[in-house]
């Protein structure tokens, strides 16, 4: 299991879960200085930060690149992959092809999250699935070429109405014949969703490629109420060694929320 912990370069996503915000730079740092092992990025596009300064800062700090998140296609420029419109998906599509490019070379995973949009108007839920279950066979083929997966999250039914749980992403996924598409756990989401978060998890274990390490109120994970014990047991159970990636709320502050986050690491998996 390794620790990872979310810097956001999105002035738009201000208020988001994210720990460190706007500076590469300090929030490398700080990561470091926190003890974790990698960092999550949420960057504007695929061209707002060179290659080099993320692989210079990984070398200086001694960190790796867990995954970096697609969101800001959503946030900055309302791309999504099941829009009405074939103009925007196509975009949408161009903006995550960038991602898992800058993201691939340095060894890392795309996050398709927010950009998968939900089904409304003049959408029918059997054609949003049929969109996203073409992008995603073509997002996980791209990032095949770069020999990493993509990561697909399932989130809860405020931000999508697609696929929530990850019983029914996992099984869209395998009943589409879709490859090289992993499924990205977040603990907040599956708070919502789920009737048993770490039986859950145990039923996905192989198809489980990153988990966002939150509490039940998106805090860091020990601020809230969700019970650690029975979710560490089942990703142990399932032979999970990826990331555990605290995607939570900088509260009171970046530096106690990242302090929390080690401790619980520490606690559950050390
Ligand atoms: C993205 O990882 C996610 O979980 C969203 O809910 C963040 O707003
Ligand atoms: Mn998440």
């Amino acid at each position: 299991m390794k620790s990872a912990v979310t810097l956001s370069l999105v002035p738009e996503a201000r208020g988001g879960p994210f720990i460190f915000w706007d500076d590469l730079e300090a929030g490398c740092a700080s990561a470091a200085r926190h003890g974790f092992d990698a960092v999550e990025l949420f960057v504007p596009s695929s061209n707002a930060v060179p290659l080099s300064k993320v692989q210079e800062l990984g070398d200086r700090h001694a960190l790796k690149l867990a995954a970096v998140g697609t969101g800001a296609g959503w946030v900055q420029h309302r791309l999504r992959l099941t829009d009405p419109d074939a103009a925007v998906r196509r975009r949408a599509r161009e903006f995550i092809f960038g991602i898992i490019n800058f993201a691939g070379i340095l060894g890392a995973p795309a996050i398709l999250g927010s950009m998968q949009g939900r089904h409304e108007g003049t959408v029918s839920r059997d054609q949003a699935l049929d969109w996203l279950a073409q992008e995603l066979r073509a997002l996980g083929e791209r990032a095949s070429g770069h020999g990493v997966p993509l990561l697909y999250e399932p989130l809860n039914r405020y931000e999508t109405n697609l696929l929530c749980t990850t019983h029914d992403a996992a099984q869209f996924i395998e009943s589409r014949g879709i490859t090289n598409v992993k499924l990205l756990c977040d603990l907040f989401h599956m708070n919502i969703e789920e009737t048993d978060v770490a039986g859950a998890l145990r039923a996905v274990g192989p198809q489980l490629g990153h988990v966002h390490w939150a509490d039940s109120n998106r805090r860091a994970m020990g601020m809230g109420h969700t019970d650690p014990a029975p979710i560490a047991a089942a990703l142990k159970e399932c032979g999970y060694s990826g990331y555990l990636s605290a995607e939570v709320f900088p509260l009171p502050d970046g530096d106690a929320a990242a302090r929390q986050t080690m401790e619980s690491f520490h606690r559950w998996f050390k």
